[in-house]
């Protein structure tokens, strides 16, 4: 497998999930800000609009990160990322899985914009709409799942991680704890030392 990735970007969440998966693959560096380096042909198959992260497995072109973190769910069952088609937690597990690409990354451009809340009509509710949903996700813990660690988390614990960063958030004891839980993961300690080192 190929992961086309830049450091400090959304690519981290594929890092992440790929020491969780454990699976061999290369990383290519892709540097955001230079035409020529997001013009790789390579790339552009996996990622027609320039954006990482972007995979490259076999014949498979994918790029989204909430995309390739359900394909490579689903490709290795045994690492038990996601519950299997017909388990009673698959619902459950793909509304987590599409809540940090559909719903917290449109409420915190809201945020970021300081646009005008408009709930009904925003698919994405509010950033304060967002943020109650979120903490009563993950109050129970350890996981969303609750004792399943899956693809979920990556994406719902690096979005915790970042909204902390980017100084959105105040006072959050639920999901600093929950980030907190995260960042003890072996996984995610090795993918923040692979970013560390560019
Ligand atoms: N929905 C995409 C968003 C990816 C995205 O916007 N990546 C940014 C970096 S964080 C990027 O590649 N920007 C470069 C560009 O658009 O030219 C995902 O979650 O993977």
């Amino acid at each position: 497998m190929k992961l086309y990735w830049a450091p400090k970007t959304r690519s981290m969440r594929l890092v992440w999930m790929m020491e969780e998966l454990g699976q061999p693959y290369e990383r290519v560096k892709i540097d955001i800000g230079d035409e020529a380096s997001k013009a790789n042909p390579a790339f552009r198959t996996a990622s027609p609009m320039g954006k990482v992260p972007a995979l490259e497995d076999g014949a498979v072109r994918v790029w989204d990160s909430g995309a390739i973190c359900a394909y490579l769910a689903d490709q290795y069952p045994a690492k038990e990322l996601a519950p299997p088609v017909g388990d009673p937690q698959r619902a459950e597990y793909l509304m987590w899985l599409m809540y940090t690409n559909s719903v917290i990354e449109p409420a915190m451009a809201e945020k970021f914009a300081n646009l005008k809340p408009n709930p009904s009509a925003y698919g994405w509710g509010s950033w304060e709409q967002m943020l109650l949903v979120l903490r009563k996700g993950v109050e129970k813990g350890p996981w969303v799942l609750g004792q399943r660690f899956t693809a979920a988390d990556v994406l719902l614990g690096m979005s915790c991680i970042y909204m902390r960063q980017f100084k959105l958030l105040g006072v959050e004891p639920i999901l600093d704890a929950y980030a907190a839980r995260c960042m003890e993961r072996p996984a995610l300690q090795r993918a923040m030392a692979i970013e560390a080192a560019g």
